[in-house]
Order: structure tokens, then sequence, then C-alpha cells
């Protein structure tokens, strides 16, 4: 999304040239787009914000994105939010001939955006699912999951759509790879990571070792600095010491769902 100029304060990124991006390691959001970069095989100007340390909240970078999250991409002058319009844009305007991840027929652009807005609304609850069971909120800003589980509903039921999807294609769009896939991994990854049972959905699980396994991939979920990994061990350990766990969690969500179907 383009940003309104007038919202832009922090006039002094009007004048930057070439491509400039605002992210952190450890954002999904921003994974994103750097995997398309790995993919096109595009520089970028890199300019890390640090979410734990809340650099997104400076009065500097509030100036760039009102809304201060990450990413945020600079194009000459312009700024970019929302990754999944930051990847459309980025395709659209810089990759090569024959090299481009967008779809080509105007059904298939409907189909991408509806998937790409579902993946988008689940962002919350992928939140919500970080902080239950991967990272303690130090900050508090983020509700952990409350007892009535429906984040796991919204979660089951958007994978078994791209299941049903993979039983006709090899990929979510079609018989290569696109923005949509790219869009969706880092979701799927996160589920993984926290534990949420893949296998569940079989295409879907197959699809995503295949995916993940490539090196543009893989470099761009790393698990973090060795403080950060720690933490989270120590957290799943403790969460696991008092029963929580995803997996214990989408049990009792199938049991309930059971029951009131
Ligand atoms: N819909 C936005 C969501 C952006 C977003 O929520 N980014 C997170 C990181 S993945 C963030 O910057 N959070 C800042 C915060 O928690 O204060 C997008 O797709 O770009």
């Amino acid at each position: 999304m383009l940003l309104d100029d007038s919202l832009v304060t922090t006039r002094e990124v009007t004048d930057w040239q070439g491509l400039h991006l605002f992210h952190f390691d450890l954002s999904s959001c921003s994974q994103k787009v750097r995997i398309l970069f790995n993919e096109l095989g595009i520089g970028f100007e890199s300019h890390p914000i640090n979410l734990m340390r809340d650099e997104q909240r400076s009065d500097w970078y509030l100036g760039i994105n009102p809304r201060g999250e990450v990413p945020v991409l600079v194009h000459d002058g312009a700024v970019h939010t929302e990754s999944n319009d930051i990847i459309q844009y980025i395709d659209l305007h810089f990759a090569q001939p024959g090299r481009s991840f967008l779809p080509s027929s105007d059904s298939e652009r409907q189909d991408m955006q509806d998937l790409m807005d579902l993946e988008n609304e689940l962002h919350q609850d992928l939140r919500t699912l970080t902080f239950t069971y991967l990272a303690p909120d130090v900050k508090n800003r983020v509700s952990n999951a409350n007892d009535d589980l429906n984040f796991i509903g919204r979660f089951n039921s958007a994978l078994e759509t791209l299941d049903q999807r993979l039983q006709s294609r090899p990929f979510l769009l079609r018989d290569r790879l696109t923005l949509l896939d790219i869009s969706w991994f880092i979701t799927l990854y996160r589920l993984h990571l926290a534990g949420y049972p893949l296998e569940d959905h079989p295409k879907l699980a197959s699809y995503f070792d295949r995916i993940k396994a490539r090196p543009t991939f893989a470099k761009e979920v790393v698990a973090g600095p060795l403080n950060l990994r720690l933490a989270t061990a120590i957290y799943r350990r403790l969460n696991r010491v008092f029963g929580r766990s995803l997996a214990s969690d989408y049990l009792r969500w199938q049991r309930n769902h059971a029951t009131t179907n």
C-alpha cells in the first residue's frame, strides 16, 4: 500500500533513491519480503528495526509508518506498507522477464488476492499463537490464547482450504511457485515451530517440507540469536511443565469442535 505522502513526517526518506527495506530478522512479515528478494536475486539497502527494543515506536519510525509496524519498503522516496502489497509491488516492478512470481490470468490474480487476504486476516491469531506457545510477551501487548481456542479453529479451516487446493496442483496457485506460496510460507513455518500438527493436512505437510528446503526460504527462517533461542526453549519447557502446548490445545479444540457439531 502506498502511504499517503502527508503521513510521512520523517521527510528525509522521501529523498532516498533505490530500494530500502525497514525490517526485523524475526518478523514473519519481513521474512516474506526478504524471501522474495532472495528468489529474484535483488539487493536492497537494509534498515533493521529491532522490535524487541521497541524501535518501531520511536517518533522517527512512526514518521515513516504511523502504525509502527515492519516491513516498510521505500522506493525512490515513496513509502510502501503491508507485506502482501509490498511483495506484489516488488515483483511487478523488478522481476526480470520470465522470472515473475505473479500469476498471469485475472482469475488466478483474484484467487491469489483472496488467499493473501485470508493470510493477512490471520496475522493477529499468529501473534496470539507466538506469544502463547513460543515466546513470553514480556511487554504484555498481546493477549494469550483464551479458553475458547477459536483461533485454532480459524487456522484449521484455512489450512484445510490450502490442503484442498494442493490435491490438484503442486503449489498453492498453480504448477509453479508464486507470491501466494511466499506469503503463506511464513505462517506455516510459525505454526510448525509452535507445534501445530501439520500432518493433519497431509498434502499441505509434504508441500511445506518441499518449500522449506529451498535455500532462499530456509535462510530467512533462522531461529534468531542465542539468547532468544534459549529464552524460547525455557518458555516451551515451562509450558510443558504446566501442561500447555499447541498439540494438547489442538486436541482440546478438536474435542470441543466435535461436540458442538
Ligand atoms: N499486515 C501487516 C502486519 C505487519 C505487522 O504486524 N508487523 C509486525 C511484525 S511481523 C510488527 O511490526 N509488529 C510491531 C509491534 O508488535 O509493535 C503486514 O502484512 O505488513
